[in-house]
């Protein structure tokens, strides 16, 4: 099965907490802080692999979560940071929040992007001393990780997109064209899910060719498969429109699938196309053809079994489909790092240390919630000791 979506949770690590911890050594009898610092907590990476076809190797599992942060230990010793989860996902997959909010379009090989970072890892004690400071009896807590709900969904990224009723021949025609080898067969929707093909011209250049599924009237509300695979056409920069041109109507045929077209939106309407009239074995006469439209920028009629006229359309169709934009310099749509929430002003305004009695939450405390999320992102449990300020009170959440 072909699986162009996937919903999935993911969760980054914790950051390690900090030591609270004093150098030992015989002969020294009042050590300095040695508190080392917590590791960072691992992110939650997706990545695009050209070599994945479809996001079935995220089905199986919903929970993808990265590995918290090591705490530090005495001596200096720092935590280790947490190992990252890299997910590999099709070229194409777009992440959007459950609020249908993109986050990211992994459009190009090998783009990446870090969809839950990983919690900062909290200080040591030792980075406290001062010099009127010289025993700091507290370290910091590491930061919780987060976690969202993503949905991810494959869009292919094509040159150049088949497009036509079921049975016209597309898969045909991209058997002719390509290394690809769809299903043909002599009924409708023999194709049930998107191939990509790769077309090689006699110089060398390539182009890739999406077969999708055969499309009929009312696919754009969901009629047959079309709606479904619709989406896969979004990103082609030319439709090769596949008529059966020994069945008469073109014209008819033509306007069908355009309507679907435009109804489903995203611009697809207004793409360039190629019409290809098919099956030219068939009948004596060419097949007639009088649409007049400024976005057929060619007609051409091929035999896809005898393989009239296909050479022909190759060259038009390397001619004809526009070269890829080159992704330009500085143009980085696609964030590093990913805020879901509108970030909040950057402050620290309070800090939740660990303390060799308990925890201690010093700056501005906040307002009860939030400070009982944090405390319980820093890992205190029901029962342990809370100073707040020159309060202590024992945390019952
Ligand atoms: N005589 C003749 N038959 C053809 C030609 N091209 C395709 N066919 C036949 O038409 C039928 C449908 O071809 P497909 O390539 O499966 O058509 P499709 O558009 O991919 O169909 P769906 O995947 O169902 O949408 C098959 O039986 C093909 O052998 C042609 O040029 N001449
Ligand atoms: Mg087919």
């Amino acid at each position: 099965m072909f699986h162009d979506r996937a919903r999935i949770l993911v969760r980054s690590g914790r950051g390690g907490d900090g030591a609270l911890s004093f150098r030992r050594e015989k002969y020294v009898p009042r050590g300095g802080p040695d508190g080392g610092d917590g590791g960072r907590g691992g992110d939650v990476v997706l990545f695009a692999d050209p070599s994945l076809r479809d996001l079935s190797s995220l089905r199986g599992r919903r929970v993808f979560a990265a590995e918290r942060g090591g705490h530090g230990r005495g001596a200096r010793k720092h935590g280790a940071d947490g190992a990252s989860v890299e997910l590999a996902v099709p070229v194409g997959t777009q992440v959007t929040t459950e609020d249908g909010r993109l986050v990211a379009d992994l459009a190009r090989p090998g783009e990446r992007i870090v969809v839950a970072g990983g919690g900062a890892g909290g200080r040591g004690n030792a980075r406290f001393a001062t010099p009127t400071r010289q025993a700091p009896r507290f370290a910091e807590t590491g930061l919780p990780g987060v976690e969202h709900a993503l949905e991810l969904r494959l869009k292919l990224v094509a040159d150049a997109a088949l497009a036509g009723l079921p049975n016209a021949g597309k898969s045909s025609l991209l058997r002719r064209i390509s290394n690809a080898t769809p299903k043909v067969a002599d009924y409708p929707f023999t194709t049930l899910q998107p191939v990509l093909g790769t077309v090689e011209s006699p110089d060398g250049a390539q182009l890739t060719v999406a077969d999708v599924p055969g499309l009929i009237e009312g696919a754009s509300e969901g009629v047959g498969l079309g709606h479904e695979f619709l989406a896969h056409l979004e990103r082609a920069r030319l439709l090769v429109h596949v008529i059966d041109g020994s069945e008469g109507d073109a014209d008819e045929r033509f306007e069908t699938i355009d309507r679907e077209l435009a109804l489903y939106g995203a611009g697809l309407d207004q793409r360039p196309q190629i019409v290809v009239l098919n099956k030219s074995d068939l009948t004596p006469e060419p097949a007639p053809f009088a649409v007049d439209d400024p976005r057929v920028l060619a007609v051409h009629r091929v035999s896809c079994a005898t393989g009239a006229g296909i050479a022909e359309l190759k060259r038009v169709l390397f001619a004809l489909c526009p070269a890829a934009p080159a992704p330009e310099e500085g143009d980085v749509a696609i964030p590093e790092f990913l805020d879901y929430r509108p970030a909040p002003p950057p402050r620290r305004a309070f800090r939740v240390l660990r303390t060799d009695r308990g925890f201690r939450v010093v700056g501005e405390a906040p307002e009860a919630e939030e400070l009982e999320e944090a405390l319980r992102g820093a890992g205190v449990r029901p029962g342990a000791l809370v100073e707040i300020g020159d309060e202590e009170l024992e945390w019952q959440p």
